[in-house]
């Protein structure tokens, strides 16, 4: 009998998945039954924006986190797919930070060359997951939005590509609840135009603070305020820009933080990251995991380790993206084909315990982009994932993190090398700061 698989999620992850397996096929493989389930209306994952927030219009919590404006915030030469590049998509080279519409773009384009939308079932949320020892398969059960229905499934093998930047991570600061203002969690933005001529704090110290932030200060925030935990950020930032210590409460429209100071802010955004939620998982095959790039229980951070015939893609703190959950997907389908096989739990365990602990003393930023560019490397050497120069790729890394460090609001300026075609990107036709419009059409406009 045809052997099932169930894809949770049409994102990236989701997509690279369908991607492997028609690929294989391609090749004259047999390949198993592939059911991807959607809840959105469309594929993309975050890549697919939406305007709602809070829930959508089935009462399901929205999945978008991205804003309008937002454009890659690491050079697309880190990202690019093996075997879809950037040139093959536009036609031309282009610049090295597209906006949220054009990388949606190229993701759309790699799939729609593939042909395998019609193995996504749209408006489809997965409520439940779980295992039954006796038959060996798994239980998965979906709603059907658009029939209004509830139903069951059993598939063999289920591969979880629900993302983990979605369920966002709210703390709470004493003072909150009488605010004279909007508090929000990144998770909720979505115009900076909103915060035009007014003072905001920014909660958190990582990509979304950096960047929501920037995105204010771009549209034309009066002040930005950023409150850190751990450590300031330490760019050179505009005149309007400051970094401070923790907050400790709020009264009325005054933060005052555990130095004394204090600040009259008009609004409140929280950048503290997102939760890993898998509610729909059974409490036996939930990934407990913190933001990090080695999460517990995953082997080569894919296979559950309790039951190798789950997985999850994309797990992992990011600094590659695409080309890793490529990686995973690769990986995955010649797990799930017989091709590659797995040692025994205690085996995996160790593995993933070794991978751990060198995690666990990377010292910098630096170390951390090499850890990463390691492991995807690893899966994309055992599978027929097209070989690229990936340390092109990590060398893309490392200019972009300098580029930062010189100007934190012109790194986006800057081109790279393709680790794939090798081509230097163009410069933008516009600096990043005066490109008011983020549409596909503008950015790829030839004159300015
Ligand atoms: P997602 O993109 O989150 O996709 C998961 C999919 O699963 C969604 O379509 C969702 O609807 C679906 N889903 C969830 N739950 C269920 C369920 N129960 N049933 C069915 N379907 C479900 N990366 C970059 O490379 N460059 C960037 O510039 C960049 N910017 C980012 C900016 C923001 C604000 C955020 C939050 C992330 C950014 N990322 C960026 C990282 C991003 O995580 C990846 O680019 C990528 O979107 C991850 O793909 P994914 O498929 O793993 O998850
Ligand atoms: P991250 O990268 O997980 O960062 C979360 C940030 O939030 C980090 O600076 C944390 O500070 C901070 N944080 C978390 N909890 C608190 C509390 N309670 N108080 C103060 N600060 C807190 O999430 P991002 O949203 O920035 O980025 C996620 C993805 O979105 C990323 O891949 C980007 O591409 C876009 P800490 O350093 O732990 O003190």
């Amino acid at each position: 009998m045809t052997k099932r698989v169930a894809i949770i999620g049409a994102g990236p992850s989701g997509l690279a998945q369908l991607r492997a397996f028609q690929s294989a096929k391609e090749q004259g493989a047999q390949i198993p039954e592939v059911v991807c389930f959607e809840k959105q209306s469309n594929w993309g994952g975050l890549w697919n924006y939406s305007w709602r927030t809070g829930l959508d219009q089935y009462g399901e919590p929205v999945h978008c986190s991205m804003y309008r404006y937002l454009w890659s915030n690491g050079p697309k030469e880190g990202l690019e797919f093996a075997d879809y590049s950037f040139e093959e998509h536009f036609g031309r080279p282009i610049a090295s930070y597209p906006p949220r519409a054009v990388l949606f773009d190229y993701i759309e384009g790699r799939v729609k060359k593939a042909g395998v939308r019609h193995l996504i079932r749209f408006d489809s949320p997965v409520r439940n997951v779980s295992y039954d020892e006796d038959s060996g398969m798994f239980n998965v059960t979906v709603q059907d939005h658009a029939n209004d229905v509830e139903y069951t499934e059993n598939f063999d093998y289920v591969i979880v590509a629900s993302g983990h930047f979605s369920t966002p991570n709210v703390p709470e600061f004493p003072g909150f609840e009488s605010f004279n203002g909007r508090v929000l969690h990144a998770h909720d933005f979505r115009d900076a135009l909103e915060y035009k001529d007014k003072d905001i704090l920014i909660i958190g110290t990582s990509y979304s603070a950096e960047d929501v932030g920037s995105q204010c200060w771009k549209y034309g925030a009066k002040t930005i305020t950023v409150s850190h935990r751990t450590a300031p950020m330490g760019y050179k930032w505009p005149d309007n820009w400051q970094e401070v210590p923790l907050l400790e409460k709020v009264e009325n429209n005054t933060a005052t933080f555990i130095d004394g100071t204090q600040k009259e802010v008009d609004a409140i955004i929280l950048c503290t990251g997102y939760l890993h939620h898998f509610p729909f998982m059974s409490e036996n095959l939930r990934l407990k995991s913190n933001n990090r790039l080695y999460p517990v229980s995953l082997y080569n951070g894919v296979v559950w380790e309790h039951n190798p015939k789950l997985m999850y893609l994309g797990m992992q703190d990011q600094w590659f993206t695409f080309n890793m959950f490529d990686a995973q997907a690769w990986y995955a389908r010649d797990v799930i084909l017989g091709r590659l096989s797995v040692p025994s739990e205690e085996e995996m365990h160790a593995d993933i315990d070794h991978w751990r602990e060198v995690e666990d003393n990377i010292e910098d930023d630096y170390g951390a982009i090499a850890y990463q560019g390691d492991y995807t490397l690893k899966l994309m050497d055992m599978t027929d994932y097209p070989p690229f120069d990936i340390s092109g790729a990590v060398q893309a890394f490392l200019e972009w993190k300098k580029h930062k460090k010189e100007n934190i609001m012109t790194f986006r300026d800057h081109g790279y090398k393709s680790a794939l075609t090798g081509t230097m990107a163009p410069a933008h036709h516009t600096p990043w700061k005066d490109a008011l419009d983020d549409s596909l059409e503008s950015y790829l406009k030839t004159d300015a």
